[in-house]
């Protein structure tokens, strides 16, 4: 699609990329989307509770930004028509079977309705993700940080199954984000694009991150609070991008 090939160009290019994740429930996300703008390389919406005018917070952040719109749901209702693309995700690590595969599948309808690009992923709760409100609501079987063994055997079955994206997430506001060692393996692993979000708050961290793999870096939190904060972390993310590719 075109969203995947722009954001491949991208990657490809640039070294990494860098996404602001907007809570559609956010009350100055016309604010944080402002000052985004010339920073981010594409916003993504979504939250793991409660969603209200999806349609016109997502059409409005599209408008303000003129960035690629990707939509990363936390259930079947978090879409909308005014979005360009979905992440289309299975929580690979739940418990739940909800989580893993009926909820994508009950959004499937809406989505081709909608006309939405869909972007294949392996969505992976790492530890301390139970401590957020992601790894509660979907009753994620955490991967211990000590583990990035089991990290990168999940992104090598994603790999298989088709899926040309995986998000690491220690859950938004996590105390630690993902270590470097896990992002390592699983990029080694599984050779798709590997996103990386939770807890990520200093440009020295998003450094760290995409030196260790990472083609993404996301940043949820830390826009909340600091939308100015945007400009150093995208620096760090395109300088890292450029040594990676040295
Ligand atoms: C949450 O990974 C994102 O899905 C962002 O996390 O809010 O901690 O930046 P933060």
């Amino acid at each position: 699609g075109e969203i995947e090939s722009k954001l491949n160009n991208i990657i490809e290019e640039e070294g990494a990329a860098y996404f602001v994740l907007i809570d559609p429930d956010e009350k100055n996300y016309r604010e944080i989307a402002n000052h985004v703008k010339d920073y981010a390389d594409a916003i993504i919406i979504g939250g793991s509770i409660g969603i209200i005018n999806l349609d016109e917070v997502t059409k409005e952040i599209k408008e303000i930004t003129g960035l690629p719109v990707i939509l990363f749901p936390g259930n079947v209702d978090g879409v909308t028509k005014e979005a360009d693309a979905v992440l289309f995700m299975s929580l690979m690590n739940s418990k739940n079977t909800y989580w893993n595969m009926t909820a994508p599948t009950l959004g499937a309808l809406t989505i081709k309705k909608y006309g939405l690009e869909t972007l294949p992923m392996a969505y992976l709760g790492i530890e301390p993700i139970s401590k957020t409100a992601v790894g509660f609501v979907g009753e994620v079987n955490e991967i211990p940080q000590k583990k990035p063994e089991i990290a990168g055997i999940y992104s090598l079955s994603a790999s298989y199954f088709g899926m040309r994206w995986v998000y690491l997430e220690a859950g938004s506001g996590a105390e630690y984000p993902v270590n470097n060692e896990m992002i390592g393996v699983s990029k080694k692993l599984s050779g798709i694009n590997i996103i990386v979000g939770g807890g990520i708050r200093t440009p020295e961290v998003a450094y760290e991150k995409v030196m260790s793999g990472a083609d993404v870096i996301v940043t949820g939190t830390l826009t909340e609070k600091d939308p100015k904060a945007v400009e150093e972390m995208k620096k760090a993310i395109k300088k890292a991008g450029m040594d990676k590719l040295k």
